[in-house]
């Protein structure tokens, strides 16, 4: 059964992970021989050159490395200096970075258009006010017409975030005055996602551009095209065909796995495939084929981002984030893993076959050596899903190795959205963020930050994530999330209203008041566009300055790996906000460049890269700036005053 030589060193799994069913399956995969990624990743040492970014594999007269301790020592052999070399990496990581979110976004825009021109049935428009919500902020005339002429307008107008030459991106409509204007002054307001990837890696090649500080602002330009462009597509469309989310109690953790059922997950990025799995394991013919072969019925689970998007909009149970997807096919109770684009590990192959599931790639843009390819077409999507069907409840009926479900589950409110948040604080018919500023101002809520991304097996899985989370709610910084963190955090426990003591004094009252938990989840990492649509509201509603860089928000990705992340992180900081990454960064400390990264850019007026891997260092860091923008703001003596009066009222009582 073994997938790979045993590791030589193990630690031991509550080392590896915090998550206590994930560490369950750890063991059990060691005494089964198998080994998977949380080991993998303790067994590998990077390479001390190019976890800096310090070598250049950009032409072939290298591959050149640079002196990391000593960097203006040395440079390449066509004279690039280290600057120029790490800006160059780091353009071509977020240049990936961006152009994932944005091929994802163009495929749900061609959804959304087939489905306008009536070429798929099996999808339809869900949500018609989001749809006006939505062609309104683009400019579209909305008055008098119906709802599949607004579409079409819709698709013609979305379609230049992607094919743009030149031109503003159309999502740019909704960056506040200040914001946009900065961004014109300086020439980096995104014009067409595909021109930006492409001058981008255009830039990046031997011989071009090297000065970095030029460089960047291209770097800002394509991630820019991914926050306004290609993800918030993805995020607004994907409401508007399969519903706007709304909070909505969910399971989470491998318990959501049932023994005595036909187990499928899937995990990936794009939502069409796992929209059709769940209208496929309704069908009757299926549940009595599964009875038939003695199962109790088929459980459909989700996995990561596509996982936290089905859970927010349907209440769909998820089994774990992005650290327990080679884990949970441990359990030998998986019988289909079903997969589409991203963040989808090889390894599954090879685990897979350990534990005899289906491992099954469904998307023509991602083939696994050694999985089962069964392409997801979505004008036929049953073609697809009644194989997968066909294949899970067969394994069912001949499962041939003992079963291990860990126990742990844990309940859970998701689905919070911008729209939500308006409408939860100010009511249908005065929805406002309003309410939220004056708590701001007031002091009761310090301010907002966004912790979002990825697990790397290079720290403790979910340990930074839940760690980070307690301090900052502890500190009455109100805190949003999506993706693989807020699964951490809904493990742990923090996502329901019964958290709100765990908050600060100010922060637990709002909780109290509004019947909120203190940790809203929006989502997968596409949705990270909720939280810059939700900051643009901030800055609109009043109160809390003029651009998106004057408010007291701060953003994290705290266990991050992919390059998605990083271009997540810069669309964040050439928006205005200050963003920490823990484990580490891709830069040398004290080089013009991290200093640019790291400083230089906050003083042109935008946000700031910051990173740290202690959660506690990395929490007050974040607090810290938010003082700063209260102080700026002039919000931090009302801050003061309200924490006086709160234990005031404490000690009365
Ligand atoms: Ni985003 Fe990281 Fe992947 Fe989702 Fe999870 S690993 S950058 S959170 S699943 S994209």
């Amino acid at each position: 059964m073994a997938s790979d030589k045993p590791i030589k060193k193990q630690v031991s799994a509550s080392e590896r992970t915090i998550c206590e069913a994930t560490a369950q399956m750890l063991e059990k995969a060691r005494r089964d021989g198998v080994l998977i990624d949380l080991d993998r990743g303790y067994e590998m040492k990077p390479c001390p050159i190019g976890v800096e970014s310090a070598c250049c594999k950009h032409c072939y007269m290298g591959p050149c490395r640079l002196n990391p301790r000593d960097p203006y020592k040395k440079v390449g052999v066509c004279g690039a200096t280290i600057d120029t070399i790490m800006a160059r990496n780091f353009a071509r990581n977020v240049a990936t970075g961006s152009a994932s979110h944005n091929d994802h976004g163009m495929h749900i825009l061609k959804l959304f258009k087939d489905i306008v021109d009536g070429h798929v049935k099996d999808f339809a428009i869900e949500d018609t006010i989001k749809l006006e919500r939505v062609a309104k902020s683009v400019g579209i005339e909305v008055e008098g017409k119906e709802v599949y002429e607004v579409a079409k307008e819709l698709c013609v107008e979305l379609d230049k975030t992607f094919s743009n030459v030149d031109g503003e991106m159309p999502f740019t409509k909704r960056v506040p005055k200040a914001t946009l204007e900065q961004w014109r002054k300086d020439g980096i307001v995104p014009r067409g996602a595909m021109r930006e990837v492409m001058e981008l890696m255009s830039r990046t090649h031997i011989g071009c551009d090297q000065e970095y500080n030029n460089l960047t602002k291209q770097i800002s330009r394509t991630a820019l095209a991914d926050g306004w462009g290609g993800s918030m597509v993805a995020t607004e469309l994907s409401d508007i065909m399969f519903g706007t989310p709304s909070p909505t109690v969910a399971e989470v953790n491998m318990g959501v796995l049932k023994e005595e059922y036909v187990n499928i997950i899937v995990h990936g990025h794009e939502p069409a495939m796992f929209e059709g799995m769940l209208a496929a394991v309704s069908d009757q013919f299926y549940i009595d084929e599964a009875k038939a072969r003695g199962a109790a019925g088929i459980n459909l689970v989700g996995m990561c981002c596509s996982g936290a998007e089905m859970m927010s909009r349907h209440g769909v149970p998820h089994a774990g984030n992005f650290g327990s997807t080679e884990a949970v096919i441990v359990t030998g109770a998986v019988d289909a893993m079903v997969v589409d684009i991203q963040c989808i590990k090889q390894g599954l192959s090879s685990v897979a076959k350990c534990y005899d599931t289906h491992l099954i790639t469904t998307n023509p843009r991602c083939h696994i050596e050694g999985a089962t390819h069964i392409e997801f077409e979505e004008r036929d999507p049953r073609d697809c899903t009644d194989q997968i069907l066909a294949k899970a409840i067969s394994r069912f009926g001949s499962r041939s190795m003992p079963v291990e479900i860990p126990k742990q589950v844990q309940k859970g409110v998701h689905g919070f959205t911008h729209e939500y948040i308006e409408y939860m604080l100010g009511g249908t018919f005065r929805g406002s963020y309003s309410p939220l500023n004056d708590n701001i101002i007031n002091g009761r809520i310090r301010g907002v930050a966004g912790v979002v991304g990825c697990t790397n097996p290079k720290v403790q899985q979910d340990s930074v994530h839940v760690a980070l989370v307690r301090e900052l709610i502890k500190n009455d910084v109100l805190v949003l999330q999506t993706g693989c963190s807020q699964i951490a955090l809904a493990k742990a426990g923090f996502l329901t209203p019964e958290a709100a003591p765990l908050a600060g004094p100010g922060l637990s009252e709002v909780c109290e008041t509004v019947g909120m938990p203190p940790v809203l989840g929006l989502g997968s990492c596409v949705d990270n566009t909720r939280i810059l649509i939700a900051a643009s509201a901030m800055v609109e509603a009043g109160g809390l300055g003029n651009s998106l860089a004057d408010l007291p928000v701060a953003g994290c990705a705290p266990e991050w790996m992919s390059e998605k992340a990083l271009a997540i992180g810069q669309y964040f900081v050439a928006s205005g906000v200050y963003t920490v990454f823990g484990i580490g960064f891709p830069t040398i400390k004290g080089t013009k460049f991290h200093d640019l990264l790291f400083n230089g850019l906050e003083q042109q007026g935008y946000g700031k890269w910051g990173s740290a891997s202690d959660p506690i260092e990395i929490a007050h860091m974040m607090i810290a700036h938010i003082d700063k923008k209260r102080k700026e703001l002039g919000i931090d003596k009302a801050r003061e005053r309200t924490l006086v009066d709160m234990s005031d009222r404490r000690d009365i009582a």
